[in-house]
């Protein structure tokens, strides 16, 4: 088999990518390892940032976003006992975000690249990209038991912070950077109406929790936990105490519970990969890069490598122009480290960290007792937060 581009990976960045060159009369095929329904069976990222939302339009996957998705104007920090609405609208000149859960985004793009007909190849093992440094890329794959292979103009390493891409990359060639946060975030989904119509980032000396939505029936709610924590130690009542705990009284006293159809622990780490292209090989998204979800940056990023390099390829085929590949790498991590900063800043601005004590949770709070009356400081929390421009 030939094509233009091969797209390793069927999550946010690999679906987006594809959609935009398929649009573009751009040929690809894309690969993953596991099925559509393992695929959507994961629960990730809940906020776009509006460029990723004109992205999705873009690609012609915005309807039902639009439809469903929940435009918000701000969020709400808390912090020894108080609450405090950062006005995102206000003060980032008329920007929002867009509350529409990672799923939905992936179902939307896998519902229209059926639609157009381009090809996915799901549950591909042993998949390889070959010759990058070379003119002649390939990839090899398994499937069925059967071993095949694509030829191909280029290679899109969409497959997240786990997969082959990254590792295919000559020890020498690549440079990594990497923060490990000493906690996690036990997750839960239940479908009881939000605590509030904003999320609300808490930072207690209890641990940090956020409160978030799928939609005005669907709750998203997270509590800071040791790494060693297991969900099935969590039942949902001692995870509902637990984040009354955390949250001021009018809100613990607000929250709605009830039983959680699904329960999860991630770590928290900050790790960058440089370069990001290889000869014909670009890494994309999670394969590149991951940043602790409490900026809600991942999903963003990774649609903001997918413009990127969406822009290069276009050129490379419509104008016979190598430009914007060869600037791929330098841009994306250009936007890429400002948002691992703001990422870093907000995870040690707002959970417990054990070996700060009590001097640490005081230093937080008079950071955020800053942040929230300088308008200064709220501001640039502010244009971050809705997502600085590609
Ligand atoms: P993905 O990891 O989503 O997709 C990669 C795809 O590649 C997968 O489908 C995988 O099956 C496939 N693949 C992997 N190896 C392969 C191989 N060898 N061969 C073929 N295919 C292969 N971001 C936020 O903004 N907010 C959040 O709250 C948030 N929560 C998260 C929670 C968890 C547990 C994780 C892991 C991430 C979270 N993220 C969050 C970040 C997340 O949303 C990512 O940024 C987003 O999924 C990135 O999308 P992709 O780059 O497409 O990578
Ligand atoms: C979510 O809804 O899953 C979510 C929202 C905001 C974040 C992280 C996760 O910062």
């Amino acid at each position: 088999m030939r094509t233009q581009v091969v797209i390793i990976g069927s999550g946010p960045s690999g679906l987006l990518l594809g959609q935009l060159l398929t649009g573009a009369g751009i040929d690809n095929v894309i690969l993953d390892r596991v099925g559509k329904d393992y695929i959507l069976g994961r629960v990730r990222a809940g906020v776009l940032e509006e460029g990723t939302v004109g992205l999705l339009d873009k690609a012609g996957s915005g309807e039902r976003m639009h439809a469903e998705g929940l435009p918000h104007d701000g969020f709400s920090l808390t912090f020894d006992g108080r609450d405090h609405r950062i006005d995102l609208f206000g003060l980032s000149g008329g920007k929002r975000v867009m509350v529409y859960g990672q799923t939905e985004v992936t179902r939307d793009l896998m519902e229209q690249r059926g639609k157009a007909g381009a090809p996915t190849i799901y549950d591909a093992t042993d998949v390889e990209p070959r010759n990058f440094d070379g003119e002649a890329p390939f990839v090899t794959y398994v499937k069925d038991g059967v071993s095949h292979r694509i030829d191909c103009d280029f290679i899109a390493g969409c497959d997240g912070y786990h997969g082959v891409s990254r590792r295919s990359v000559p020890e020498g060639a690549i440079r990594t950077f990497e923060k490990v946060y000493p906690f996690g975030w036990l997750g839960v989904l239940a479908d009881v109406p939000p605590v509030d119509h904003e999320l609300i980032y808490a930072n207690h000396p209890r641990g940090f929790a956020l409160c978030s939505m799928r939609s005005l029936t669907r709750s998203r709610y997270y509590i800071q936990c040791s790494l060693d924590e297991k969900t099935e130690d969590w039942s949902d009542d001692r995870f509902w105490d637990e984040l009354r705990c955390r949250l001021p009284a009018h809100h613990a006293e607000a929250l709605v519970t009830g039983a959680s159809f699904e329960k999860s622990i991630a770590p928290l780490r900050s790790f960058v990969a440089e370069p990001m292209r290889f000869g014909r090989l670009f890494l994309v998204g999670d394969a590149a890069h991951i940043v602790p979800p409490t900026g809600a940056k991942g999903l963003n990023l990774a649609a903001s490598d997918v413009h990127y390099l969406f822009s290069g390829l276009a050129e490379h085929y419509r104008d016979r122009s190598d430009a914007g590949i060869e600037a791929y790498s330098a841009r994306a991590l250009a936007r890429v480290w400002k948002a691992v900063r703001f990422s870093w800043w907000m995870t040690t601005m707002l959970h417990r960290f054990p070996d700060t004590g009590d001097f640490g949770q005081k230093i937080q709070e008079a950071e955020l007792d800053y942040l929230t009356h300088s308008r200064a400081a709220s501001t640039a929390l502010a244009e971050n937060y809705v997502g600085l421009p590609f």
